[in-house]
């Protein structure tokens, strides 16, 4: 399996009575690959690329994200600020704020509670903002800082319940146990009380595992549909309040220009059953890619496409996607100052020799 990045890849031996097999994840920024025959290309090697030296960003190769579930060795790492490492024997999850009785668990008394999953699509708000041109600051992330796993907890709807959730709640302000020196804003951030209701989960599992120290170990928020800005890691308090939080991550950061809402993307769980397709004349006509049957609320969805070359010579493949609400992914994404949801139109360039 080798994939087709925005580098030109040139394949020998490749007839034409041969195939390409396009197969690929199709959340914001569909990814596309190939398979070819058994050896002709070395197996991809589990890697992740170090995205700058500040902090961990490491994002998942292209050709790596041609799974359903991405492997949690593989599931890119993004944090603001230096990970912490908590201790799970002393950390406490305090639920407050307009509730009638706050609580506070332990991770023991957090596993005892019924538990919930869902597999979803966790994507940095950022992904592809090294696409961008002009260059826009920040970790200049290509296509990798997405990946889609299952997550297991609690749901945050058990857990206000058993609080005693007043009326007055309208924002969850969530707190991570990472604490940068001086004026370095802290990462803090809340999110609209009937999403947190609705599907939020403190999740303590990732595709069957402990969740790991760099993805927020014990428990992180899982916030399906929503950007990875939401998703708070090493998660110690969930705050119910009547106003949105304060502070830098909130009123100056995850801002989108035209982009209706709160920040960040809430997508309804059926504008994520994606229709792919695919074109050999650069966006003039189109073909439908199959869909895998397999596919989860807030997932993303694999496809693939054959593709029989009518001609030796040069070809470059587009991939777009069309949501179940009739929105078709642009060719171009809007460019904005932060970098935020780039969701051009994939493409990958390959020669087809006789
Ligand atoms: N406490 C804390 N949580 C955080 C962050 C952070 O800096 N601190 N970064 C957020 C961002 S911007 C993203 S994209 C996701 C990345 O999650 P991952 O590292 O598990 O992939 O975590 C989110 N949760
Ligand atoms: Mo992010």
């Amino acid at each position: 399996m080798r994939t087709l990045g925005d580098r030109e890849r040139h394949l020998s031996g490749l007839d034409r009575r041969r195939f390409l097999m396009l197969a690929g994840a199709a959340a914001l920024v569909p990814a596309a690959a190939f398979s070819l025959p058994p050896g002709t290309v070395p197996n991809s090697r589990r890697r992740m690329l170090q995205v700058n030296g500040y902090a961990t960003d490491a994002e998942t190769p292209l050709d790596a994200l041609t799974t359903y579930i991405t492997p949690n060795d593989l599931f890119f790492v993004r944090h603001h600020w230096n990970p912490t490492y908590q201790d799970a024997r002393r950390w406490i999850l305090t639920i407050d704020g307009e509730v009638e009785h706050p609580i506070r668990l332990t991770i023991a008394e957090l596993k005892k509670l019924p538990r919930a999953s869902a597999t979803c699509v966790l994507q940095c708000a950022g992904n592809g903002r090294g696409l961008y041109r002009p260059f826009v600051p920040g970790v200049q992330w290509k296509y990798g800082a997405v990946g889609n796993a299952r997550w297991t907890g609690v749901r945050v709807q058990d857990l206000l319940d058993s609080a005693g959730l007043r009326a007055s709640a309208r924002h969850l302000h969530t707190s991570g146990g990472d604490k940068p020196p001086g004026k370095v804003p802290a990462f803090e951030r809340s999110i609209e009380i009937e999403k947190a209701l609705e599907d939020g989960l403190v999740a303590y599992e990732m595709n069957g595992e402990p969740l790991a120290p760099l993805h927020g170990a014990p428990a992180r928020l899982v916030v399906p549909g929503w950007a990875g800005d939401h998703w708070m890691k090493w998660l110690w308090r969930l705050s119910a309040q009547p106003e949105p939080q304060k502070g830098f991550y909130m009123e100056t950061a995850y801002k989108y220009p035209k982009e209706p809402g709160p920040p960040g993307v809430a997508f309804k769980p059926d504008e994520m059953r994606v229709v792919t397709e695919l074109s050999d004349d650069g966006g003039e006509s189109w073909r439908p890619a199959a869909l895998d049957p397999q596919h989860d609320p807030y997932a993303w969805r694999l496809w693939s496409f054959r593709y029989t070359p009518t001609a030796a010579g040069r070809v470059t493949l587009f991939a777009r996607a069309t949501d179940s609400r009739g929105s078709v992914q642009p060719k171009e994404a809007v460019w904005n100052q932060s970098g935020y949801l780039h969701n051009g139109w994939h493409s990958a360039q390959i020669e087809v020799t006789a």
